[in-house]
């Protein structure tokens, strides 16, 4: 039967040399071709469901949820999950620290399992990114790449709902991605994403990120280690529920992730 473990960071090493001690719950020993990692923070009106919906996909999955200690709750909703399904783990973080380092240690929980799963797809937790499109992510994995994007910006791609600003600061984070660090892909900001294993142990010494600039970070190390990116038409809608945590402050970060990239050559 499923057990519960609580496992500790240092355990896990999910973040070598800090002194946080994050908790992880759920059984540490399931087996799953695919690990799906929902970074949270404040999603407590989206996240039953949405954890719903992808327990029902033909798939042999276990979910990995990152929550930052979101005052409305969200961590207990899931707790309540764990005693419905089996394959759900769950790991917070004392406080709001970013989405890019909640990615990073949703890898290195998943690498770090006895059996880590081929394949890891990170999605947002506000339902824009639709669950049942997981499947087309993870059928174009059969071409040995190392990163499959669900692209809104080729062709056959959409946003729906989204302000005219939100679209600009969208659009712009793109182009400056495209042609100041090189990266040719019409969407590399994209967050809903597959990854293979293999490519994420190669690459997961190098993720430094600390917010949203982590999607530029990961198909810069793909392209420099030479793994295969590929782009599948998805359709983003805007969060229905609960608020974008978009910041300035992440904005600015993404800024100077950039600069520093260039100022200090691509290889980075
Ligand atoms: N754990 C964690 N999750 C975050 C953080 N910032 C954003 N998220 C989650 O990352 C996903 C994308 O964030 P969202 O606010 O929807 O950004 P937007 O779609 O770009 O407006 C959502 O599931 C958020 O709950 C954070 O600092 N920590
Ligand atoms: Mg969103």
């Amino acid at each position: 039967m499923f057990g519960k473990k609580l496992i500790n960071q240092q355990e896990l090493l999910i973040s070598e040399g800090a002194s946080m001690s994050y908790q992880l719950t759920g059984n540490v020993d399931v087996h799953s071709e695919v690990g799906v990692i929902l970074p949270t923070y404040r999603e407590a009106e989206n996240i039953e469901k949405l954890i719903a919906e992808i327990e029902n996909l033909p798939l042999n999955a276990s979910i990995l949820v990152i929550d930052d200690y979101s005052p409305d709750k969200t961590a207990e909703i899931v707790k309540n999950l764990q005693k419905k399904y089996g394959n759900i783990l769950l790991c917070v973080r004392p406080e709001k620290s970013g989405l890019g380092t909640a990615i990073t240690d949703g890898f290195k929980i998943f690498l770090s399992l006895k059996t880590s799963p081929r394949f890891i797809v990170t999605m947002d937790a506000d339902y824009s990114h639709n669950p049942k499109a997981i499947l087309q992510l993870l059928s174009s994995m059969q071409c040995g790449c190392g990163v499959v994007i669900g692209s809104r910006y080729c062709r056959g791609g959409r946003t729906a709902g989204w302000p005219f600003t939100r679209k600009i600061i969208s659009r712009a984070a793109n182009t400056v991605a495209k042609s100041v660090v090189g990266l040719r892909l019409n969407d590399c900001t994209s967050g809903f994403r597959c990854y293979s294993a293999g490519f994420l142990r190669e690459a997961i010494g190098s993720l430094h990120s600390q917010t949203y600039e982590i999607q530029i970070e990961t198909v810069k190390q793909a392209l420099l280690r030479g793994f295969g990116i590929k782009e599948v038409p998805i359709l983003f809608v805007n969060r229905k529920r609960g608020k974008s945590k978009l910041t300035l402050a992440e904005v600015q970060s993404y800024i100077s992730y950039i600069f520093k990239t260039v100022a200090y050559g691509r290889k980075r």
